[in-house]
């Protein structure tokens, strides 16, 4: 057996692993002590990750659909020469508006990203359609307007926080901040610290918190609005702090006055003394933070919620200090600036045929994608790629996906496992697992000390499968976008890999791009055939990270040196290069000082804007809230995280060891009132859906709430769902009018009895 440092994919943590292998399996799964992010820590999930690497619907070999619906081996020169002749014919007969771009990255995998999104280019097309387009594109939408571009992103500094708002989150199963469990139990166990939970449903997180305030579903604009009013008209809030560094306090704080403070905490169903203890606490910590996640975001409000939580830490001044909320630093660009209101290059934003719907930080809202492929147009989207990611069980409208999918000229898988989207796919192609490639994620969010892991791979590709790199490097050169060959590139790659060989090598690439400009949005591919093929260790598919590494080094030069990277203006990037190459943990990219989030700004001002017109109008009209219907008297949370789902990154059923038919859980009376016992199956439906499930009663959802965890219904060897398939419930209309974000936490369902499977009765 071996032993090899690695990561955990599961989630956006990627905990570092010490990991025993044999005959192609992942032994003994432990913490990786060295890595300097996760310490040793890992959860649970992490001890389950052979389920990833060798199950039965693995893929290994490219496969093409026969008109009758079953799938042929095909050799990779068949698949790629005819997708790429497809793709070109559909780009020359309707242009680049027929492609869309589905995915490029789940949690563990952003280095194919790199690569992938060089098909966008190579179509013409700017619909890049991924999972952060039903998430956090509200959140970016506001980081643009309050932070200056959409990709200052915040993080939050539980760990040193006197003060912790969750809201809307569960760290202690879903994480999301570092090593949460030793996080949250350090937080409890000090009486000198307060942790305050805001869920309608008492979480595992809330069931360690101080304060836990049990909201109704979809009320948060509500508290949130009333903990702010209390704040300023308290004068709580920090007057050097917000004429130091903010604009527009004034109009913000004139809105806040008006709040009914003691009809909103009435309508949010929590105590006027807990909202005003919990605005008085937090207003008064020395150090406080906020932590947010889908449960403001997926439902009713999502812009407003985000725009209050930030209100939140800005007010009380906990921004760019230990323990407060931080701008960060980040290697890899997930993310773009495409601001709505602004042109680019003089040209406005690329809106969508049917919707009209323009990016946010450069991603489409995945609820839209349907009807841009279903509507009847010349212009609609005809040919999809879908990447490291199940839209058939991941997206809203499970229905509507899968008629949008069927009606495609073209779509293509690429993917580790058959999946239910690969089912519908002409081509599926099989991509190696994370273990059996070069590997790094871009959730690099952190402050002061940022960190980056380049994964080495463990095993050899299964079967015939290859990385993504080689996948869309090979598929861009039959489309003759990029030559097969770049001999003076290749040459200067060949000298000895030193510093000087880096600056030589990048100063012949940015000659060869400035003569060939058409093969600049081709870079990382031609770094890949030519720099790649000279790294150690066929480390090819990390050569995009030389100038990435450059454009870090120079952007934060004293950061990077701090963290103990040596090398002058010039050469510090090169270095930071070969650190990373070298490292089998993850290494300290940068170490900012608190102060430097102030340079994190995008405004050049360099302040932060408060007074946002649109949250504002919206925070004036909040009072015209309806309730739910008589009809579906339930609010579903149609999308837990628990101990055992991890998205849909786990086919085998068998790696669950609890809730394997990932059950409804409801409120004891409510269960009373329908004459449902725990283990009894139901039925659950939505004005969209229904689905059978299995109930749990369980008192710490509140009453009038139900949820169901997402992450299951997955066909396992093509198997009936195994699990609920959620999003039969959820309806791609049911979002946020702007951002488009679906109201995953709040879908109005209606629960009622089945009967009881004749063995059972019996
Ligand atoms: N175990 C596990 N962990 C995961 C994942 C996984 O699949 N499994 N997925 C990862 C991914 S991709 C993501 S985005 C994160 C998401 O992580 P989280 O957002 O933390 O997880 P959720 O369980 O979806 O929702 C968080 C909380 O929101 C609460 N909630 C529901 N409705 C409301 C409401 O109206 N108001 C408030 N204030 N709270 C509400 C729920 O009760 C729940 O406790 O988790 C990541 N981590
Ligand atoms: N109703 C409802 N729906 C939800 C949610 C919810 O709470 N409720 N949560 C949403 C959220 S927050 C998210 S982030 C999305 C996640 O949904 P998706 O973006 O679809 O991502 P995953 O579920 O992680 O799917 C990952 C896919 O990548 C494949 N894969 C794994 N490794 C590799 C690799 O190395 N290469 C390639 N090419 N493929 C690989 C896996 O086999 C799997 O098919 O789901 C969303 N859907
Ligand atoms: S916290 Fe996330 S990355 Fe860490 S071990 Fe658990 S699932 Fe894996
Ligand atoms: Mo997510």
């Amino acid at each position: 057996m071996t032993t090899h440092q690695t990561a955990c994919i599961l989630c956006s943590r990627n905990c570092g692993l010490a990991i025993e292998v044999e005959d192609g399996h992942l032994r003994k799964i432990r913490g990786d002590e060295a890595h300097p992010g996760s310490r040793g820590y890992i959860c649970n999930k992490a001890a389950r990750l052979d389920y990833y690497q060798n199950h039965a619907d693995r893929l290994r070999h490219p496969l093409k659909r026969q008109p009758d619906g079953c799938f042929v081996q095909v050799s990779w020169e068949e698949a790629l020469t005819d997708i790429a002749a497809r793709l070109l014919a559909i780009r020359k007969a309707h242009g680049g508006d027929a492609f869309a771009f589905v995915g490029g990255g789940g949690q563990g995998n952003h280095l194919g990203g790199a690569y992938s999104r060089q098909l966008l280019a190579a179509m013409h097309s700017r619909y890049a359609y991924n999972a952060l387009g039903q998430e956090k594109t509200g959140d970016f939408w506001l980081n643009g307007r309050m932070f200056g571009r959409q990709t200052c992103h915040t993080t939050e500094d539980v760990e040193h926080a006197d003060y912790v708002l969750f809201i809307g989150c569960n760290p202690y199963q879903s994480h999301g901040i570092p090593n949460a469990r030793d996080v949250l139990r350090d937080l409890k166990n000090d009486p000198q610290r307060t942790m305050v939970v805001i869920d309608p449903r008492r979480s595992e997180t809330a069931q360690q918190a101080d304060i836990h305030l049990q909201l109704k579903p979809g009320t948060d604009a509500y508290l949130m609005a009333a903990l702010l009013a209390i704040i300023v008209r308290e004068g709580l809030h920090d007057r050097v702090f917000l004429s130091k560094h903010c604009a527009g306090f004034e109009e913000v704080e004139k809105e806040l006055l008006a709040i009914p403070v003691a009809e909103y905490a009435q309508r949010a169903d929590v105590p006027l003394a807990d909202v005003e203890r919990v605005a008085r606490g937090f207003a008064a910590a020395r150090r406080a933070c906020v932590r947010i996640d889908l449960g403001i975001q997926h439902t009713l409000h999502t812009l407003l919620n985000g725009y209050l939580e930030k209100l939140l830490y800005l007010v009380t001044g906990n921004f760019g200090r230990q323990g407060g909320n931080n701008l960060h630093a980040y290697l890899l660009p997930l993310l773009g600036h495409t601001d709505e209101r602004k042109k680019r290059k003089g040209k406005a934003l690329k809106r969508t045929a049917h919707h009209g719907m323009h990016p946010i930080a450069g991603i489409y809202p995945p609820n839209i994608l349907p009807d841009e492929i279903l509507h009847p147009g010349e212009d609609r989207v005809r040919a999809v790629f879908v990447d490291s990611a199940n839209p058939l069980l991941t997206y809203a409208d499970t229905d509507a996906y899968e008629r949008a999918f069927q009606s495609l000229e073209l779509l293509v898988v690429v993917d580790v496992a058959m999946t239910e989207t690969a089912h519908l796919a002409h081509y599926v192609l099989p991509a190696a697992s994370q273990f059996e490639k070069w590997e790094a994620t871009g959730f690099n969010l952190e402050f002061p000390t940022n960190f980056f892991h380049l994964r080495h791979p463990l095993f050899e590709p299964l079967g015939e499968s290859l990385p993504e790199p080689e996948i869309y490097t090979r598929l861009l050169e039959k489309m003759e976008v990029i030559p097969t060959r770049f001999p003076l590139l290749a040459l200067v790659a060949w000298l000895e890999p030193n510093v000087s060989a880096h600056l030589a090598y990048l100063g012949a690439l940015a000659a060869t791009l400035a003569s060939h400009k058409a093969w600049i949005p081709y870079a990382a591919s031609i770094l890949y055939r030519t720099l790649g093929r000279n790294l150690p260790d066929s480390a090819a598919a990390a050569a995009p990270l030389l100038p990435l590494a450059v454009q870090y080094a120079t952007q934060h030069y004293a950061a990077v040196s701090r963290a103990g990277h040596e090398g002058n203006r010039l050469t510090l990037g090169s270095a930071l290069f070969h650190a990373i190459l070298a490292g089998r943990s993850s290494i300290v990219l940068s170490q900012h000082e608190f102060a430097d989030t102030w340079s994190l700004v995008g405004h050049p001002d360099r302040r932060i804007h408060l007074a946002i017109p649109e949250m504002l109008d919206e925070l004036r009209a909040l009072p015209t809230e309806s309730p739910p219907s008589a009809d579906y008297p339930f609010v579903l949370m149609a999308g837990e995280r628990r101990s055992y789902n991890a998205n849909q990154i786990f086919r085998d059923p068998a790696w669950r060891k609890v809730d394997k038919h990932g059950a409804l859980r409801i409120h004891p009376e409510d269960a009373a009132a329908l004459g449902l016992a725990n283990g009894d199956p139901a039925n659950c439906r939505s004005a969209r859906g229904e689905l059978r499930v299995v109930v749990e009663i369980d008192d710490t959802v509140r009453r009038g709430m139900v949820t169901l965890p997402h992450g299951y219904g997955s066909r396992y060897q093509g198997s009936e769902p195994i699990g609920p398939a959620v999003n039969r419930l959820t309806s791609r209309e049911h979002c946020d009018p702007f951002s488009k974000t679906p109201y995953h936490k709040y879908v109005p369902v209606r629960v009622s009895r089945l009967p009881l499977p004749a063995s059972a009765s019996a």
